[in-house]
This record gives C-alpha cells, structure tokens and sequence, in this order.
C-alpha cells in the first residue's frame, strides 16, 4: 500500500517526541516549533479528511499569532471560512495520541475513513498558508506532504494574515458570491467598499493619519499595500514592519493590551492616533497620548459599542426596523461596556466562553451579531436576512434619498467587515470609515464610558485541568473551596469583579479582576491569585 507507505516515511522522517502529549484548543495546536514537525503530519491527515467529507476547501494556517517566534502553531478552517467544527477536535486529539507506529496510526486513519464514509482517492482539496516565522515554511512543508499522501491538492497562499486564509476559503466554497478566493480578491473587496463608503457618504472627513504598529509580523506587507492602494483617502503610517525588530516582541496588540503600555521605542505624539495588531493580523487595539500625557486605549470591548452604535443610526436611518442586534462578549469584558450597552445603549448582550468559537456560534444568533474578545479579536456577522433586506432598500425607489443612502452606507460597511473570523485590517478600515463618517475622535471614542479598572494575572501551578469552570467561565466548580474564597475576597471591594481559567494557549491560570481603582485591582487579582496557588 503506497499511501500507507509514504506515511510511514513522514513518521520516521518527523518523529514524534517520547512522551509528548498535546491538545488542539482555541487556537489549534501550539508550541515551540522545533517540536511540531511530527503535530504536521497528523494535521496533514486531518484536513485531508474534513476537506473529503465535506467535498470542499478546507484551510490549514501555520501561526502562533501573539506568541514569541520560537513558537509556532496549526489550526484548520472550516469550508464556510469558520474555525473548526468542534466535533472535529476529537479527531485532531486521537492523531495527536499516536506515536511513530505505522500500523497503529494506518489503522486508526482506515477507521476513520470508514465511519466517515470517504475513500483515499477522493478529492481533497486545501488551502495553506502561513506566518512571517521562520518555522512557517518548514512546517507548512510537512503539512504538504501528509497531504498529499491523502491524495489532496494543495492550494498554496504562502505567506497570508490568518484572516486573509480564512477568506479565501469562504471565497473558494461559496461560488465566489462573497468574493475572489485570491489575495487580490480580498484586498479589491476591502478596498472598494471602503472607497465607496467614504465616497458615498456626503460631508465624510478625511480620515486622520493613522500609524499602525505591525508587531514586525506578516501584518505589515499587507497593510502596506492597503496603504498605498488607498493613499488617496487615508493615510496609513506601518512601523513594526519587521525590518528591525522581532516578531512579537515588545510591541503588538497583546503586549499593548495586556501592560497597558505603547509598544516599546515609539514615542507618542499628542494628537496622533495609534493602533497595534498582533502577529498574524486577526487582533486590533487602537490608542493615543490624551493632553494629560495619560496612555490611552480602546480595547475589542470599545469596538463592540462604536460598532454597534453605527450600525444601529444607520438602521434607524434606513428605516429598517425590528432588526436583532446582538453584542457577544467573554468574561474579560470590562463591566463598564457590558453595562453601557445595557443600559445606555440596549443592546443585548450575551456573554459566552473564551474562544472565538464560542463568540461566532453564539453571534449567529442575531439578524446583526457583534462579537469581540476584549483583546482586539472580532467581527460582525450578517444574516442573509438581513443582507438581503438591506439590498432591497439601497434599490427601493420608494424610499427616501437619506433612507436609501443609510442602507447603502450599510452594504459598503457589510464589505469592509470579513465576517468569517475577527481581522485586523479589516476592522481597522471600518473604524476610519466609521470615525469619518461620524465625524467622532478618538478622545470622543474614549468618552463614550470609562473603563473599570482591571488587572490581568497568570499564576503557574502544578496542573491547571485541576481548574475546572461553569457560567461562561465566570464561576469555578472545581476545586471545591475555590469558588468560595473568591467570593469572599470579591465582597471586600468596592465593584470588584474576578474570575479564573486555565488559559487554552499557555501553560498557566489566568486572574482576572476588576475594581474601583488600580491600586483595588491590583490587591484583588494578587489576593486571587494566592487563592489559586
Ligand atoms: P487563552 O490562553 O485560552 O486565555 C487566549 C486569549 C483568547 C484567544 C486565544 C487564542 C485572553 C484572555 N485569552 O486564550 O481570548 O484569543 O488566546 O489566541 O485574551
Ligand atoms: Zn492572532
């Protein structure tokens, strides 16, 4: 058996490391890379069997998004440009259980095959592509070759932002109704439909300068020819290309969202407007120097109100009405955006596990479903309903001028979003959009509510899985007295809010806390974390 084969020469080729155990969670498999090769060629298997059983485009990426560049990562994408299906992980795990035994990996692969009712010589096909890593080519080589002992054929992008592949995967599936399944396709798609929104939209400002920290990722190329295609209508400054620095490395939107802090060596000038995306451009946070010199950031949570607030003048302006709006948020939520889309803006809110999985499940829910991680990661997800709806309007003649200039506005904003995962480029052109249209600051951004103040902790212990959580993550079954001390602390402060999780991408437990001042959170979240350890 040929086949059989071959992929007994891959397990020689890329051992499997004594002893190594590994999971596929939020974000697929993840690592240092010198340990991954052997993880490649059961991914190569995978996405050969998903894309035989749903007869279409299945995507592999290789990134470790904010992580260093010693690490790197595999995460597969579903036929409609969504992560991978859940019941499939179960799969991705029993591979990843298998030493170097051919016999034994063979079997379980014909097993497979045969509850999933394929054939080797089925076809397959799949999308590669990958980081700026230096690991990336290499690994995204082996996954090739397990591929192609499967029988697929391989769809090569190279190097691509996460969002990007997840595009052309949709693309490729979907008849091309949502666009060319080429890099060209997807940056004619963003590019048109913020040309023309800003076009359409009488008395729209010029966008202010924006300078973008790349994290020296493959953000930076792609955001570079964003710029200058639209050099026109908005000025794009790209630092952090990766010329000089690493990867990741003291800058990106990790390290600006987690120590609230401007990515080391720019300095900030008052007045300027800055935004940080993260190694494989799916995460955005913008910030700026206020006239107090004070740091200022707008985090996922502030896009989840700036969009939902267009979105909803918008609809009103088109007299769309009775339309579900819906913003889906994580535990990691600031209070205060939970409560101002509540309470001020009434909007329902949904709060769901960590896990981009979980926000776009969820945002499915809704005519207009807006979700974000508070780290920048999000998007907006449109029902065809709704789509067509506003299609309607924008050709209804007889509507109103103002009516069918919203619902236009509305389409435009429709095209700018990438609705298969969060993305920062695109994310970033409808927030210009929107800051022009509306002719709304950054400080005004800003205002629209304060923050409560928060303070992130990982705590290192022994075995994290002892963690175990109930409620969206927000309480903690398990161990048994946890819960309950962490109520106790909670009770002494004023606002105070915290919760803990085994983090699904690193080694450690995540602490998070909020309170009524800085020096409060961070007494909650060390008080919580001495609880954990
Ligand atoms: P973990 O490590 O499970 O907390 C982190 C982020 C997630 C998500 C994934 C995937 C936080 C608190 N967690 O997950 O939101 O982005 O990485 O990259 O930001
Ligand atoms: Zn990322």
């Amino acid at each position: 058996h040929i086949a059989k084969q071959k992929l007994g020469q891959l397990l020689i080729q890329y051992p499997k490391p004594a002893g190594l155990t590994m999971g596929y969670g939020t974000s697929g498999f993840r690592a240092r890379s010198d340990i991954l090769p052997w993880i490649m060629v059961r991914m190569g298997l995978l996405a050969s069997l998903r894309a035989k059983v749903k007869k279409a485009c299945v995507g592999v990426m290789i990134t470790a998004s904010h992580n260093p560049e010693c690490d790197n990562g595999v995460k597969l994408i579903d036929p409609m440009g969504e992560m991978l299906d859940q019941s499939w992980e179960v799969y991705a795990n029993n591979l990843a259980t298998f030493d170097d035994n051919i016999d034994e990996l063979w079997e379980y692969i014909e097993l497979l095959m045969n509850q999933l009712n394929v054939q080797p010589q089925d076809e397959a096909v799949i999308a590669l592509a990958h980081d700026t890593r230096q690991s990336s080519i290499p690994l995204a080589y082996v996954i090739r070759q397990s591929a192609q002992v499967l029988h697929s054929i391989i769809l090569d992008f190279d190097l691509m932002t996460t969002p990007q592949l997840h595009y052309v995967v949709r693309c490729y599936n979907d008849d091309c109704s949502y666009g060319h399944y080429t890099e060209a396709g997807y940056f004619d798609k963003l590019c048109t439909a913020f040309q023309n929104l800003i076009e359409m939209s009488p008395g729209a400002q010029r966008p202010e300068q924006v300078i973008v920290d790349a994290a020296n990722g493959v953000g930076a190329v792609k955001l570079q020819y964003v710029a200058a295609r639209l050099s026109k209508l908005i000025h794009i400054d790209v630092l952090n290309d990766g010329t000089q620095g690493h990867l990741n490395d003291c800058c990106g939107a990790d390290y600006v969202k987690l120590l609230q802090k401007p990515p080391a060596g720019i300095e900030l000038r008052p007045s300027l407007k800055y935004c940080s995306i993260d190694g494989d451009a799916d995460r955005l946070v913008y910030f700026f120097i206020n006239s107090k010199k004070q740091f200022c950031m707008l985090d996922g949570d502030r896009f989840s109100v700036l969009y939902a607030s267009f979105l909803h003048t918008k609809l009103q302006q088109a007299k769309l009405n009775d339309v579900k709006i819906g913003v889906i948020q994580t535990a990691y939520a600031n209070g205060s955006s939970t409560d101002y889309l509540i309470n001020t803006m009434h909007v329902p809110v949904a709060c769901v596990p960590t896990g981009v999985k979980f926000l776009h499940h969820k945002a499915q829910d809704y005519d207009i479903g807006i979700y974000f991680e508070a780290n920048g990661h999000g998007t907006v997800l449109f029902s065809d309903d709704i789509k067509n709806k506003i299609k309607t309007a924008v050709d209804d003649q007889s509507r109103t001028a103002e009516e069918r200039l919203a619902a236009n506005q509305l389409r435009a904003f429709i095209n700018i979003i990438n609705e298969t995962v969060g993305d920062a480029i695109a994310d970033l052109l409808a927030t210009e959009a929107i800051f022009a249209i509306m002719h709304l600051t950054i400080e005004q951004w800003l205002q629209l509510y304060t923050d409560i103040p928060q303070r992130q902790l990982k705590v290192s212990v022994r075995d994290r899985t002892m963690i175990q959580t109930t409620d969206a993550e927000r309480c903690c079954t398990a161990p048994a007295y946890l819960q309950d001390r962490i109520d106790q602390i909670v009770s002494k402060y004023q606002r105070g809010r915290s919760f803990v999780r085994p983090s699904g991408t690193e080694d450690v437990v995540r602490v998070y806390a909020e309170a009524h001042t800085q020096a409060d959170a961070d007494k909650l979240a060390n008080e919580v974390r001495l609880a954990v350890e």
